[in-house]
């Protein structure tokens, strides 16, 4: 098994509704470890960058509205298999279909507030920990 690095972003829900805690428990509950923590308010530039995928989405908007809307905490999270293990414990981007036991699916009920934001493959990993942690 590879130790990896994967990016974890709490969104601005898990902030306001005081729920950074119980998560960053979780993920340390599993064994990995959690190497850089800061939290920050993102600009609509980064959000763009970070979401360069979706930006030509109708629900952009809103997503990015949501995504400014108050402080987010970013994490560098380290660990075997971290990428695809982080995103597991997560749940699926719809929080509506995300099993119980996982983050969205116990703390989130909606696809476009969903909570937490993890890297997708190892290499989306690195980019983004050298987008927030430049
Ligand atoms: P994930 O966050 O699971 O990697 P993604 O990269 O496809 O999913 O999308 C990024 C975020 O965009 C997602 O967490 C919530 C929002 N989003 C995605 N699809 C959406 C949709 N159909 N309607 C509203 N928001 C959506
Ligand atoms: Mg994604």
């Amino acid at each position: 098994m590879s130790q990896e690095q994967t990016y974890i972003m709490l969104k601005p829900d898990a902030v306001r509704r005081q729920l950074m805690g119980q998560i960053i428990s979780r993920i340390e509950a599993k064994g990995y470890q959690i190497t850089a923590l800061k939290m920050m308010t993102l600009d609509q530039e980064i959000v763009g960058e970070h979401y360069a995928h979706l930006l030509d989405k109708p629900f952009y908007p809103e997503l990015a509205a949501y995504m400014t809307s108050g402080p987010v905490v970013g994490m560098i999270v380290e660990g075997p298999e971290v990428v695809a293990g982080m995103r597991q414990m997560m749940g699926p981007t719809n929080a509506l279909e995300a099993p119980a036991g996982t983050i969205r699916g116990d703390y989130a009920h909606s696809i476009s507030e969903n909570i937490i934001h993890g890297s997708d493959s190892l290499e989306n990993a690195q980019i983004e920990i050298n987008r927030f942690f430049k």
